[in-house]
This record gives structure tokens, sequence and C-alpha cells, in this order.
């Protein structure tokens, strides 16, 4: 089948008032690029010339700033799920002008085909490869894209000779059927594929292919500190003691590390220390740090959804596929962040909270309980079904005026249910098997910063006993304290009542 060429612009036309579309990709990685920025440049004029133009976004991950960014600074965006970390969105969204629905990322497939979100108009999918019998060969991620595809009225290929057609092989696309109908997934080791190397689309809903050469919008991280590579240092002295005594097999089990600067820290002190033997990922996000593990021998196998890397780092493996083809796997978020998988292969996850408090409630998405930072990406989905769920964090934050250990999280993500382990540079709360108050104590003594140690034990003696102690009017009181004088340090419990 011919295929019409578009440029960016005129497929931008396709996309009207009041549509959704779906995006590949998983962070800026893989995350169709072009046609997206036109739109922004539509609802501008739109907008100057006193017209609503609005859309709604679905996606695998995060987007990068041609897409979250340029459209939430056009105010274009009605709606829009799941995880972001765009500054500009973020300030949008906190404004409340965008309807952001947050959600686990393995559930975001699987929430459209069941219609829980509305119809999905046009997809657009960033591939390096596309046939005429519409073979879509997938760049940096694997996202939502089999799902989009399938759904969508009309399908935009950018074409992106940014990716090289190395990546051709890296992909394994799975879709699992709907319930009553799914079927048990057939993956029982990290490295295992059980689909396809490219998305089959329906070639009449090609609308036309987009020619780009677009580098990927992937973030850099700051490099590691003090605190970070002690965090980083006690996360692998946690993993190997766990080992030696038994709990972790000797042959090791595949880890899952989430996003940010605190993870890629962490991964390459996991890769320093050779008391952990080489290791699997089964993961939904590599970074720098693991593809230099890779390379190094300290990573077997690397199964995740996105290679969110820098472009660097991308061109250096599409450059080495003859080394890296059989260890690495791209799959769905759907698949690399499958509950069902993640038990099965008794996946290791260690991903970042922003707040922890005392019985181990896990905060990881907002600020003082209104604020969006990024969202909870797949940090739910791999928690809640670890084989053993590790948080890190630094133990302060903002020069030391806030506390990461506080009285109560102001907002759940991971309950004390799920939460294993909590380690900071402090050192290492290991909650497994202990009841709230013995957790309280773990976690004050080990991970809380010095400076913070004693109000979080008097704010114990100020609580009402029972199975968790909590004061209700001071259980907030950091977090008060932080938005109205700047300072957790200056919390004062001499106003609260026992
Ligand atoms: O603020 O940007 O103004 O400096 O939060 O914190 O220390 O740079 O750490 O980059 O690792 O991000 C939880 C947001 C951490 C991330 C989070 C402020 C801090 C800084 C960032 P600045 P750092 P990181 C896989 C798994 C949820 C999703 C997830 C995340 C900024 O890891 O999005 O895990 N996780 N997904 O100063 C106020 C506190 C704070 C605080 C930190 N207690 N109060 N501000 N900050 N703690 C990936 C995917 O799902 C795709």
């Amino acid at each position: 089948m011919e295929f019409a060429r578009l440029t960016a612009a005129e497929a931008a036309t396709l996309v009207k008032h009041g549509m959704n579309i779906g995006l590949s990709g998983f962070t800026p990685a893989g995350t169709a690029k072009a046609v997206t920025a036109e739109v922004a440049k539509i609802a501008a004029a739109e907008h100057a010339a006193g017209r609503p133009f609005q859309i709604g976004i679905f996606t695998g991950a995060s987007t990068g700033m041609s897409t979250d960014g340029l459209l939430s600074e056009e105010n274009a965006i009605r709606y829009r799920a799941p995880y972001t970390t765009n500054p500009l969105f973020r300030k949008h969204v906190n404004a409340g002008d965008i309807a952001y629905n947050d959600l686990h990322l393995s559930q975001m497939a699987q929430e459209l085909r069941y219609g829980f979100m509305g119809k999905c108009d046009i997809a657009i999918l960033e591939c390096c490869e596309f046939t005429p019998d519409g073979k879509a060969y997938l760049t940096a991620a694997g996202g939502i894209a089999p799902t989009i595809a399938r759904l969508a009225d009309k399908i935009i290929i950018e074409l992106n000779h940014f990716h090289s057609k190395a990546a051709m092989g890296l992909h394994d696309v799975y879709e699992p059927l709907d319930p009553p109908y799914r079927k048990a997934i057939p993956i029982e080791h990290a490295s295992d594929r059980c689909g396809l190397p490219y998305v089959q689309v329906d070639v009449n809903k090609v609308v036309g292919i987009v020619e780009v050469d677009l580098p990927d919008e992937a973030r850099s991280f700051t490099a590691p500190d003090p605190v970070t590579d002690k965090i980083g240092q006690n996360v692998a002295d946690f993993l190997a003691a766990d080992m030696k005594r038994g709990i972790i097999p000797s042959t090791f089990l595949p880890l899952q590390s989430g996003v940010g600067n605190i993870a890629n820290a962490v991964l390459g002190a996991l890769g320093r220390d050779t008391t952990i033997p080489a290791f699997e990922m089964y993961t939904e996000v590599l970074q720098d740090a693991v593809v230099k593990l890779i390379r190094e021998g300290r990573v077997k196998f690397g199964s995740t959804c996105s290679l969110t890397v820098t472009n660097d780092c991308l061109k250096g493996i599409y450059e080495d596929m003859d080394f890296f083809k059989d260890k690495l796997v791209l799959r769905p978020s759907e698949i690399s962040n499958n509950p069902e998988i993640i038990r099965r292969l008794g996946v290791i996850s260690i991903n970042t909270a922003i707040e922890v408090d005392l019985y181990g409630h896990v905060n990881s998405t907002q600020i003082c309980g209104t604020k969006m930072m990024n969202g909870i990406g797949g940090s739910g989905d791999f928690t809640r079904n670890a084989y053993i769920s590790i948080f890190t964090c630094p133990s302060v934050a903002k020069d030391g005026m806030i506390s990461s250990i506080v009285p109560m999280v102001s907002h759940a993500d991971h309950t004390e249910h799920d939460v294993n382990i909590v380690i900071t540079e402090q050192g290492i709360a290991d909650l497994r098997g202990k009841s709230p108050m013995e957790r309280a104590k773990a976690i004050i003594e080990n991970c809380a910063h010095p400076d913070y140690k004693n109000l979080l034990w008097d704010y114990l003696k100020i609580s009402a006993k029972g199975h968790t102690c909590h004061n209700m009017a001071a259980a907030l009181s950091f977090h008060d304290t932080f938005l109205h004088q700047g300072d957790m340090h200056l919390v004062d419990f001499s106003k609260f009542g026992k």
C-alpha cells in the first residue's frame, strides 16, 4: 500500500478541538513529537481568533517539551493521562487548568480498551521503519502503542530518521486479551520474548507518514552527590546482606529501578558493589547508568519499556546493536509493568519517595498535599507486587527545611502494607514483619535526619495510643509549619493537646 507523505503541519490539521490523541512512547523516549508541536501552533492561532481548542492526550508515561510543554503553554490540553515530568505541564495542572488522571502505568492501555477514558480519535506512532503492509517498528519505547493503534480511528506515522533501523529488533510487542478471555502472559524470565518485533496496524487507518529527523527529548540527570551515593551504597549493602542470609537467592533476582536523579545514582552504586552478582533488570525505564553496567557485564539483561537515556547513549546502543541485541528487550508498558509477571519473577523494586511517614506509608507524587510533582508512574505496579519493595529518598529536602520523614504523609501512594524497606543516606529501616509501632521506631532511628529525630519522638509522645499512634490535630503539623514558616524545624507541639 502507498501512504500519503505529509508535513507535520499538514498532519496536525487532522487534530480537531475536542479530540483525544494517543501517542507512542514512554517518557520522552519514543514519543511522537513533530505533529504535536504543530498542533500547539494551531491551538495558539485558534485561541488568538477567539475559538476554543483543547484536546485529550493518552500516552505511555511522560513526554517531552514538544508535547506536554508546548501544548500546555498554549492551554491546549483538556485532559491527560498518565505520568508526566514536564515543569510547564505541572504548572498548569497545579493551577487547575488541566484534568490530569494519574494512574498506574500498567493500567493505562487496559483502561483505554475497557472504555474508561473515552475514544482515541488519532494515534501518532513514532517509528524507525514502517512497511507497506503496516508493520510499525517502534523506536526507543513500547508504551501503549499497540493499543492506541488498534483503538484509534486514524493513525499518523512519524518516521523519525534520528532513530536507526537497528532498533527494529529491540521490541517484543504483546497485547493481552481482555477478561474473561485473558490468558497467562508467557514470560517466566526477564529475557523471554512472547510477541512480535513490530506493531501490526490496519493500513486502512493510516492517513499519512510524516518524515522527520528529531532527537529524543530525554532529560539528563544531575551527577550523583555524596547524599545520593550514600543512599546507593545503603541499597547495595542491604541487598548484599539479604543475599548473605539467604532471603535473596545467590543467583539474585531481577531489579526494577525508578526514574530520576536518585534512581540513577542507586543503580551506579549497585553496579560498583561486586558483592552483588551480575543481575538482570525487569523494569520500565533504563537510564544511562544501566546501559553502562550492561557494557561492563554487571547487568546481564535489561527488560524495559523504554530507553530513557541521553541521545549520545542511545546512538551508542544503535551503533553497537550486535552487542546489545541479546541483552535488551523493549516491551509495551502493560507488559513491562504487569503485576502478574512482576510477582512471578520475584522482582526487587527500588523507587523514590517524596516523603515517608512513621508507619511506612509513602507519598511519591504530591508536595504538601496539593501540588502534583510527576505522578505515580510505575512505582505502584512494582511496589505492591515485588519480592522486596524498597523506597529511597534523602532524609531532608530543600536545604534541610523539609524532613522527608513526617508523622503522616500529606498524600498516600503506597501504603504500609506494600512498603518493605525505607532507605535514606542516614540508614536502612527494614519494615518487614513489623507492627506499626516497631516500624515507627525503625524509621525514626535509622532513616530520619538527626535534626528531626527528637521532633518525631515528641510527636509520638503527644499522640493517642492505638494500633497506630497519632494526634489528629498535629499529624500534618510538619507540613503546615513549612507552608506558613518555610521551615519544618519550627514545628511547635505545645499548642496541641494530647
Ligand atoms: O525539587 O526539582 O525543585 O530541586 O522534588 O527530587 O531529589 O531531585 O529526586 O529526581 O529522584 O525525583 C519522587 C519526584 C523524585 C521521582 C521523585 C523535591 C526536590 C526536587 C525532585 P527541585 P530529587 P528525583 C519509574 C517509577 C514517582 C514515580 C516513580 C518520581 C524534586 O522519583 O517522580 O517512582 N517518582 N516512577 O527538592 C518537597 C519533599 C520533597 C521535595 C523531594 N519531601 N517536599 N519537595 N522534593 N522531596 C518511572 C516511571 O514511572 C516512568
